[in-house]
């Protein structure tokens, strides 16, 4: 708990950290929720870039051409991409993608498919 509230504390700009108040915790929520915001918001425009011809899911081609894009190779994308599309329908949904996306940003997860977005490393 201790490694949570001190991140607070910073958060908040408290100054006397073993007392962050109401206040201050309500603006570091404010912060925090703002950042959901926008990483949601990110992988929607993310996802409009990916999906190329617009029919509101990705096809592995589209993916592959993005990581190309990225990171010069699409090696692995293959392997990867039935691991992202965690129904299995071929495609990546919108809804997919932004489950993808916040966790690759957050990277609380180390097992989560998050991970190889951008292909395995
Ligand atoms: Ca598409
Ligand atoms: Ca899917």
């Amino acid at each position: 708990m201790m490694g949570w509230w001190s991140a607070i504390s910073t958060l908040s700009g408290a100054e006397h950290p073993d007392k962050v108040s109401l206040d201050e915790l309500m603006n570091v929520v404010d912060q925090l929720s703002a950042l959901e915001d926008a990483v949601d918001a990110t992988a929607d425009v993310m996802f409009d870039v990916i999906d190329e011809n617009g029919d509101d899911r990705i096809a592995l081609t589209e993916h592959k051409q993005v990581v190309y894009a990225w990171k010069g190779s699409d090696d692995g994308i293959e392997d990867v991409f039935p691991q992202l599309d965690i129904n299995g329908d071929g495609h990546l949904s919108r809804a997919e993608f932004r489950d993808l996306w916040s966790g690759f940003w957050r990277g609380d997860d180390p097992k989560s498919p998050s991970q190889w977005v951008f292909g395995p490393y």
